[in-house]
This record gives C-alpha cells, structure tokens and sequence, in this order.
C-alpha cells in the first residue's frame, strides 16, 4: 500500500506508518499539477489545508481509497466526489481540542489587555500605558456560541477564571449543558448579555455571517470578539466599522475570510489583534492529528482490500478520533 503526504505532516505520523511497512512518499508542498501526475500511484493520501482534493484529482486517483486529513476541516476535499468514487475521507477533530480552546482563552487575555500591541510598541521602544487600560475577565459574562468539543473546553476554562458563561447552540441536550455548568439561552440574549462573544461553530450556511451589522446591533456596548473557529463566520467589513466606532471594544481573530489576510482592514484597527491560523499550532496537537489520521490508516490496509473485493465499500465519510 503506497501512501502519499502532500503536506506536512509530523515524524509520529510518519513513523506509524512506516512501522506497519507502508510505503511512504512525504512530499511536503505538492504542487497541484504534480499531484494530478502522480496520484494515479497512490492507495492512500494525506493532506493539509494546502492540497485541494477536486474532482479532477479523485478522476486521476485510480487506485485511491483512503484521504486523510489531520486536524478539523475538509473544506478543501470534494467529499460528494470522493464518495461517489469509494474514496473514504477521514479527519481527525479531536486532536486539537484543547490546544484551539487555549489558543482562545490567550485571545481572551489579548482583547481584554491589549497584550499583543502594547509588546508591539515595546519593542519599538515605547513605554506606553495610558493607550491599554484594560478589564478584567474575572465577573464578566463570556457568550459562547457553539458549544460543541472546543466550545466546552474554552467554557471549563472561562468558569475557572471565574467568568459567568452563557452558551447557545441549537444542537447541545439540556443534560449537557447543565453537566457543565453553563447557563444556555438564546442568540439574542447571548448579544444582550455577554461582555465577550466567541465563536466555536463550523461553518455552515446559517454561521456564515452570523455576526454582521444587525447582531452587532444587538450587543453591549465595549463587546470583546473571538474568531478561533472560521473565516466568514463574522463579517470582516461590518465588525471594522464596530471596531471603527467603539461599539465593539476589541475583537481577536485567528481566522480570516481570506487566510493570509492581505489588504485586510481590519488588521490595521489598533482594537484589532489578529494571528496567523495558529489554532492547531502546538507541539501536542500536530502529534495527536498525526497519530490519529496514522493509525486508521494503517488499520485501513487490509481491511479496505477486503471490503473492496467484496463489493461492500461503496465510499463513506468519518472521523478517526
Ligand atoms: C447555527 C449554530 C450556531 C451552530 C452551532 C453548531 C453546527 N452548529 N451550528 C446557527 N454546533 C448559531 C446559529
């Protein structure tokens, strides 16, 4: 069984692989004319947000049984396509859990004390602190909307800094809810009560622009916020004038409609701080995705031939966890 890795993927993975005597080809920044050359090859392949699965790809990959992607998100795989061809695909949503709900309690921390320009101006020499008089989380109402495997982690964390959590996600029980300790109510009053709103949703048709000028309307005044989850999910263009006027305090982003972000004004608001997609980027995590898409994939081998022979794979979708 040969495996192609179109991107990085880190040595756990690959060691797991190559243990169980598949033949690997890591082959970090695969262009997209070379993979329509060479997938043809391959029983296996292993992506990342930069390689893109289209159906002229899945056309070429005669042999192809198997996709994984390591962490959350398949936007960039035509699962239908892959489908409609007995192509599996798998990612593997759990592995940064905690490290994307940290990255979210550290863009808590940043949009309430202004930690990352007021390094900035450091170490440019400034000793500046009149600009950041920030607040305390400690008291405030944080909103989380999407209270899903993130969403419940950022919420333990918030209640230990003794924040007052509120949730809404249309899909939670009301036994999970009450287990963690969080007061679930609706979107609107989420807007009307939190001090700082993040989102944990993926995206969806009813999450793309959630958070547009008429939402916004509806939150406090001095409102805090965070986009760990997706680009587009908060309209860029509507959040820059709330951020422009006031009626937004800050806000915290590590997601861009269009990633990198270029020609974004956002990113040149002084209440805006913005990082670079590092959500999953964590020793821990990049291990745990890696090992996790591995280890099925290996498990995969003889059981994919098998099934294939019978007739009874005819291509499905699901998470290795
Ligand atoms: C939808 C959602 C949140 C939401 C939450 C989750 C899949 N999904 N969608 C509409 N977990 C707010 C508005």
């Amino acid at each position: 069984m040969k495996v192609l890795i179109s991107d990085n993927l880190s040595k756990q993975g690959i060691e797991i692989l190559e243990k169980a005597g598949l033949e690997v080809d890591a082959r970090a920044k695969t262009t997209p004319e070379e993979l329509l050359s060479v997938i043809g090859n391959y029983d296996a392949l292993i992506i990342r947000s930069a390689t893109s699965v289209t159906e002229e790809v899945l056309e070429a990959a005669k042999k192809l049984k198997i996709i994984g992607r390591p962490g959350s998100g398949l936007d960039n795989v035509d699962i239908p396509a892959a489908t409609k061809r007995g192509v599996i695909v798998m990612n593997t949503p759990g592995g940064n859990t905690i490290t994307t709900a940290e990255h979210t309690i550290g863009m808590l921390f940043a949009a309430a004390r202004y930690i990352p320009q007021a390094a900035a101006l450091l170490r440019q020499g400034q000793w500046e602190k009149k600009k950041f008089m920030g607040v305390e989380l400690s008291g405030k109402t944080l909103g989380i909307i999407g209270i899903g495997n993130i969403g419940a982690v950022v919420a333990n964390r918030a209640i230990g800094l003794k924040m007052n959590v509120i949730a809404y996600d249309p899909f939670i029980s009301p036994e999970r809810v009450k287990e963690m300790g969080i007061e679930l109510v609706s979107l609107d009053e989420l807007y009307k009560r939190s001090d700082f709103i993040t989102i944990h949703t993926p995206m969806t048709k009813e999450t793309k622009g959630l958070i547009n000028k008429d939402t916004i309307a509806k939150m406090k005044n001095g409102v805090r916020i965070i986009n760990c989850a997706r680009g587009g999910i908060v309209n860029e263009q509507d959040l820059y004038e709330a951020l422009k006027s006031g009626k937004a305090a800050a806000a915290a982003f590590d997601v861009f409609e269009n990633e990198p972000p270029v020609n974004n004004p956002l990113i040149t608001l002084e209440n805006f701080i913005g990082t670079p997609h590092l959500g999953a980027q964590t020793t821990e995590a990049q291990e745990n995705v890696a090992t996790a898409i591995a280890e099925p994939i290996v498990g995969s081998s003889p059981l994919l031939h098998l099934l294939r022979g019978l007739g009874v794979l005819r291509g499905s979708y699901m998470r290795a966890h």
